[in-house]
């Protein structure tokens, strides 16, 4: 089931035009595209994956969400018994493109948390629904925490609720406050491990038009839009990666060309040394700056990003501007650092030829130096250049494309 993150929203065309209005500079038009699609993601499907100890009632929730008993055709297979090794898709027919994925128990392999999410894939799942059965189990916090950090989303079903209320009346207790005993126990458990509480559904697989089965299920339906388009924001990065990565290594290759150029264009009082020696710094300075600058100017207009741009979105992005100023601003301190290296790099470069030259050494050392930085110079900088525009872009594009 592994799949790229734009094919998983865009069907092929769609992707191959995506990447041409990139590679032809057209941001703009390929933002709104995104934004066009971000907005009307009916037809995307979505995994959802049913995790939770072993025995803890997944399957046969499976089973009961599609109206189906154990030994019906195609219904999942449970019992004490059974004990099942391999993720297995199930469609949801109540809602379209809806999968539900019925993942081994979290400690049935042997158990490493991690190895296990490894298994079964965790990060190809889009949501997520926990069911624990009699008491909240560590595993359950574990998990909730992975998934808290993936930034996705998940709800809890407190399973085999049926068992519950046999006890509850057993005891002769309040059924209504074993309910908000049991819901506070699960939200302070959460809570005790940093995860934000999810919503919480006490259910019978046994009783499905009982307890909170119902309400579980229409909530499902009812949040479904935005788990998608939650999904969509937290793949932007992806597939962002992979739209920009043909062009990105082209124009590596061209920002290599340009600082060979540089070091060369540096290297020319080698072959015909200047009658002053003083004018080899200022040689170098002007050559490196002029396709520096150059090729910044060039890297900016392949990318298509300008000002210009930022205020064309902004203007059919709702709190574009505001939001793109405010992450500019938030990584301010982070982008300068490769600029002023750069510069500190291009005077001490010139320092360092200078005082070579007062110090007597011959103009064809200072020369090679003066190449060589040349070169060392026009590379660094460009290729910060380009990294800057391109996180620039991708934060462009998710500003423009998140949820509000
Ligand atoms: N009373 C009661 N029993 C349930 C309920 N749901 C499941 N069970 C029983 O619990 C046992 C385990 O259920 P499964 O659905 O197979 O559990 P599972 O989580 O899929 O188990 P593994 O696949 O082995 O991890 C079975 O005997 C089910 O009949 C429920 O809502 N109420
Ligand atoms: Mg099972």
């Amino acid at each position: 089931m592994a799949q790229s993150a734009l094919s998983k929203f865009f069907c092929a065309q769609d992707s191959r035009n995506l990447q041409s209005l990139y590679n032809t500079g057209e941001l703009e038009t390929m933002i709104l595209q995104m934004k066009i699609k971000s907005d009307h993601l009916d037809n995307v499907q979505l995994n959802i994956a049913v995790m939770g100890d072993v025995g803890s009632g997944k399957s046969t929730f499976i089973n009961a969400m599609r109206d189906l008993r154990r030994d019906d055709q195609g219904a999942a297979p449970t019992g004490n018994e059974e004990t099942w090794m391999e993720p297995t898709r199930y469609p949801y027919q109540s809602l379209p493109n809806v999968q539900l994925w019925d993942l081994p128990g979290t400690n049935s392999f042997g158990f490493e948390l991690n190895n296990y999410l490894k298994q079964v894939k965790f990060e190809s799942f889009d949501f997520f629904i926990i069911v624990s059965q009699a008491r909240f189990r560590e595993n359950d916090a574990e998990i909730a925490k992975k998934i808290q950090e993936q930034g996705k989303e998940f709800c809890y079903i407190r399973s085999k609720i049926d068992n519950d209320i046999r006890s509850l009346k057993m005891q002769g207790a309040d059924l209504n406050e074993g309910w908000s005993i049991i819901c506070r126990d699960c939200i302070i458990n959460f809570q005790s491990v940093g995860v934000t509480p999810p919503d919480i559904f006490l259910i019978s697989s046994f009783e499905r038009e009982e307890h909170d089965f119902p309400r579980f299920k229409s909530t499902l339906a009812r949040d479904l839009p935005n788990i998608k388009s939650n999904v969509f924001s937290l793949a932007i990065p992806k597939m962002m990666l992979e739209i920009t990565e043909p062009k990105r290594s082209t124009l590596m290759t061209r920002v290599l060309l340009l600082a060979i150029l540089s070091g060369t264009v540096g290297a020319v009082p080698v072959l015909a040394p200047f009658p002053e020696p003083m004018l080899v710094p200022v040689w170098y300075l002007f050559t490196t700056i002029v396709i520096t600058v150059s090729g910044w100017i060039y890297l900016r207009k392949q990318l298509g990003f300008s000002d210009r741009l930022v205020q064309s979105l902004a203007n059919k992005v709702t709190k574009l501007s505001s939001v793109f100023k405010a992450e500019t601003n938030h990584r301010f301190p982070r982008k300068i650092s490769p600029a002023v290296t750069n510069v500190l790099l291009g005077i001490t470069t010139v320092t360092c030829m200078i005082t070579g030259i007062k110090h007597g050494f011959s103009p064809m050392a200072v020369s090679i130096f003066g190449a060589a930085s040349s070169f060392a110079f026009t590379y660094k900088s460009l290729k910060d250049s380009l990294n800057n525009l391109l996180e620039t872009g991708q934060r462009l594009v998710q500003a423009a494309l998140s949820r509000d």
